[in-house]
């Protein structure tokens, strides 16, 4: 991947999916649903439409090209550090007609620079090579944000999608894998696109644990709530405790109980709970809860990682679950290709060396550590990406889930969030330490 053709042609690719992606996300509605507001917690379509045009337009039209700003009047609308989400409507936001030129605008200009800019021995500023990644996973990372505020929207769906292939489910698979104990290699020094976050490369040593073959389903969270866990402070962590009673939830968000049938809101359609489903939409805190009640606990994110690309045979870490090539639809569910996660045990191509599946794709899964930066971290090429973040408030979440576009996806990236968070395409796995607890 340092072959500067190779990577100006990885860099059109990934701009041009992930305007397509932006393009579905926002041409599906009119105007009206365009600027208005669908939940407190979401930003406005058309405010992250224009959000990732200025962003491409500060880092590679400036920083890059060394260019004056086009518009420098709106980029305090846009900066996401000065006006929290729930402020955004009272913006003075681009129309929707305006974002989509300067979008267009801002496009056209940077596929020029791209064409001539030398993407070996980067500029003062910012790497160029890397700089052009980054635009394509910010503008993808936005798309998910996007398909979330979809999610929340009410009334008739306006995205459409296959369901994935039923696949082959988990009567055969074990519950669980042990990873043997030992060091490996958390981190990276190697992706040309890995956000500074994933870096650099670093030995740690994990003592031996197991971890679930396959994530939470909501069959198994069904069991949870049925055996009263909602009701049970024992296993809820204080701050989750009080957030269920003060909100009065007993299920993952989006859920009802209906005639004694358990159904769900996912993209304007009510249908049945599917069991054999990664369980989605919950919380930090319901994960722990669950982990708890089953006798078990999340993993760490150290061990998350070691789980997904450590090989026993060669003793080295690989890019992903499967190894090192890029994903294709049979390692794993992502990009938005469907709507939904994909049945438990499904992409036996996309297991790892010891035979944990569906890591990578599906759902985010929370893990049980803080975002903190690895020995070394260098924030990089702005200190808001990460930094800003990194501290006690926020957990890890690993994997990517089937709104992830595989730009923005490697068995290193780290997502983080706030513990309350349910709107996010969230679920987890459990774990355990070995040689502790029964398996269950
Ligand atoms: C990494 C998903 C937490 O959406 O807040 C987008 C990504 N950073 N624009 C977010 C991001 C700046 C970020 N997350
Ligand atoms: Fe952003």
């Amino acid at each position: 991947m340092t072959d500067p053709e190779k990577l100006r042609r990885r860099a059109l690719d990934a701009l041009t999916t992930a305007r397509a992606r932006t393009a579905l996300l926002t041409d599906c509605v009119d105007d009206g649903e365009l600027t208005a507001q669908h939940s407190p917690l979401m930003s406005p379509l058309v405010w992250d439409l224009a959000h990732i045009s200025n962003q491409e337009e500060q880092w590679l039209w400036r920083a890059v090209a060394g260019h004056e700003a086009l518009r420098p009047e709106i980029d305090s609308v846009y900066d996401a550090f000065e006006h929290p989400r729930a402020t955004r409507p009272t913006l003075p936001l681009l129309a929707p007609a305006e974002a989509r030129a300067y979008a267009s605008d801002v496009r056209g200009r940077v596929l020029d620079v791209l064409e001539r800019t030398p993407l070996e021995g980067g500029r003062p500023l910012v790497d160029a090579a890397f700089a052009f990644g980054m635009v394509a996973q910010h503008e993808q990372q936005h798309d998910e944000t996007m398909l979330i505020t979809h999610q929340l929207r009410r009334g008739p769906a306006a995205l459409h999608a296959p369901g994935p292939p039923p696949g082959p489910g988990t009567a055969d698979l074990p519950a669980e894998v042990l990873v043997p104990g030992g060091p490996f290699t958390m981190g990276t020094s190697a992706e040309p696109w890995a956000l500074d976050n994933e870096r650099p490369a670093h030995t740690r040593v994990v003592p031996a644990f197991f971890i679930d073959t396959v994530p939470v389903t909501n069959g198994a969270y069904l069991a949870f709530i049925a055996d009263g866990g909602y009701d049970d402070e024992r296993w809820w962590a204080p701050e989750g405790w009080a957030q269920i009673r003060a909100h009065g939830i007993g299920a993952p968000l989006f859920w009802r109980r209906e005639g004694g049938q358990w159904l769900r809101r996912r993209f304007g359609v009510v249908e049945p709970v599917p069991e054999d489903e990664p369980v989605l939409h919950v919380s930090w805190y319901e994960a722990d809860a669950y982990a708890r009640w089953a006798g078990r606990r999340l993993p760490t994110e150290e061990e998350w990682e070691k789980a997904a690309r450590h090989d026993p045979a060669s003793g080295r870490s690989l890019r992903y679950p499967w190894g090192d090539d890029d994903p294709t639809p049979e390692h794993a569910n992502l990009g938005q290709r469907h709507l939904r996660p994909a049945p438990a045990g499904s992409y036996p191509a996309g297991r790892s060396p010891l035979g944990v599946r569906q890591l990578i794709g599906d759902v985010w899964e929370w893990t049980s550590s803080d975002f903190l930066p690895y020995p070394g971290f260098a924030a990089f090429p702005y200190r808001e990406y990460s930094e800003v973040f990194f501290g006690p408030g926020h957990k890890v979440l690993r994997g990517g889930s089937f709104a992830v576009d595989a730009v923005a996806c490697r068995g290193t990236f780290r997502n983080w969030d706030l513990p309350v968070r349910r709107q996010i395409f969230s679920g987890f796995r459990t774990a355990r330490s070995a040689g502790e607890g029964a398996a269950v």
